[in-house]
């Protein structure tokens, strides 16, 4: 059953989505090619072979080797229209959308050619493709913390359009415990605060992402669901949880979509969206994922607009734009 015509329609913004991941198998080859890259598979088949998770890990290995191909603000400006050209059909109004600059600068990619390449794209994004735009820099919790604040630094040296700083990779064993002074130093410079916490991780790193890092906006947090006196914190507080139903699907942190806790979490009272998350690698965008969530559960139009109500309300758009979108 397709999402229905009112859903569809309903103005959404995607606040948890890895521009990173939605470099799509023809893409890479393209960019590959562009940039005289050696791929290690010989034909898109060979390579969509490799698009089956086990975990978060199996998939950063991919994800990270994929990103080779991206060397110029060219190839980051090409990755960045085609995710706006495509989230426009999905009906993304307004995305925030995560880069993880770090991961080009140790590949030896410039700072300014992975954050000018995007920002110069979402500048008109609005224009073009109708969707407002966030750009969240993102940091690997999985890398030392002093690289994190150096990167950090350079960004606010260079005056990086960036709104938000976010957290991401490997979760189990980099607790946002380490984190403490990197987000405070982007707190210090007015940037919001977002952390990836409880997508593998335990419930644990979801409290301390709130407690220690201030953290604005929690990504995942479906292994909330395991601390009861922490749901109802989230709930009490209206903490926004970035949901990502296909991701968690494909990346084995649960079983199937009807195993999925977002129709729980929904009747909990927690503040929920849904996202794409990484979507070339993910089985597909926001409409897709919307799509797979009414096969599946049959949400009712009420449900649906709260979706949708919930990502733009829990978003750092101005006043004046969410006005517009709600
Ligand atoms: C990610 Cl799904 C996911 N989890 C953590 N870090 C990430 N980076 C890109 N996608
Ligand atoms: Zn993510």
């Amino acid at each position: 059953m397709p999402i229905s015509p009112s859903a569809a329609l309903l103005p959404c913004a995607e606040l948890h989505l890895h521009i990173e991941g939605t470099l799509e198998p023809e893409l890479i080859f393209e960019l590959a090619d562009r940039n005289g890259i050696d791929l290690p598979y010989a034909d898109l088949e060979e390579l969509r072979a490799r698009y089956q998770f086990t975990d978060l890990q199996s998939f950063l290995d991919l994800y990270y080797s994929n990103m080779e191909v991206l060397r110029t603000g060219a190839d980051f400006a090409a990755m960045t229209r085609a995710y706006l050209r495509r989230a426009a059909a999905a009906g993304v109004r307004h995305v925030e959308m995560m880069v993880d600059p770090q991961a080009h600068l140790l590949r030896g990619v410039p700072l300014e050619e992975c954050i000018n390449g995007v920002a110069g794209v979402l500048a008109t994004s609005l224009e073009e493709f109708g969707i407002s735009t966030v750009l969240i820099a993102a940091f690997l919790r999985d890398r030392p913390i002093a690289e994190a604040e150096d990167v950090l630094r350079q960004l606010l040296a260079m005056d990086a359009p960036i709104a938000a700083i976010g957290l991401d990779s490997a979760e189990v064993g980099n607790p946002p415990e380490g984190f403490v002074e990197l987000y405070r130093m982007a707190s210090a410079a007015g940037l919001k605060c977002v952390a990836h916490a409880g997508e593998e991780g335990p419930a644990h790193y979801v409290e301390q992402a709130l407690d220690l890092l201030k953290a604005d906006r929690i990504d995942h947090g479906i292994r909330a669901l395991d601390d009861p006196a922490l749901v109802a914190r989230l709930v009490r507080d209206r903490v926004p949880l970035t949901v990502c139903p296909l991701s968690n699907v494909r990346l084995r942190a649960v079983d199937t979509l009807a195993d999925h806790p977002l129709p729980q979490m929904l009747a909990l009272g927690l503040n929920v969206s849904v996202n794409s998350d990484d979507p070339a690698y993910f089985d597909g965008y926001v409409d897709d994922n919307f799509a797979a969530l009414q096969r599946t559960f049959g949400f009712s139009p009420d449900q649906l607009a709260e979706l949708a109500v919930n990502s733009v309300e829990s978003s750092f758009a101005s006043g004046e734009r969410r006005a517009e979108l709600l």
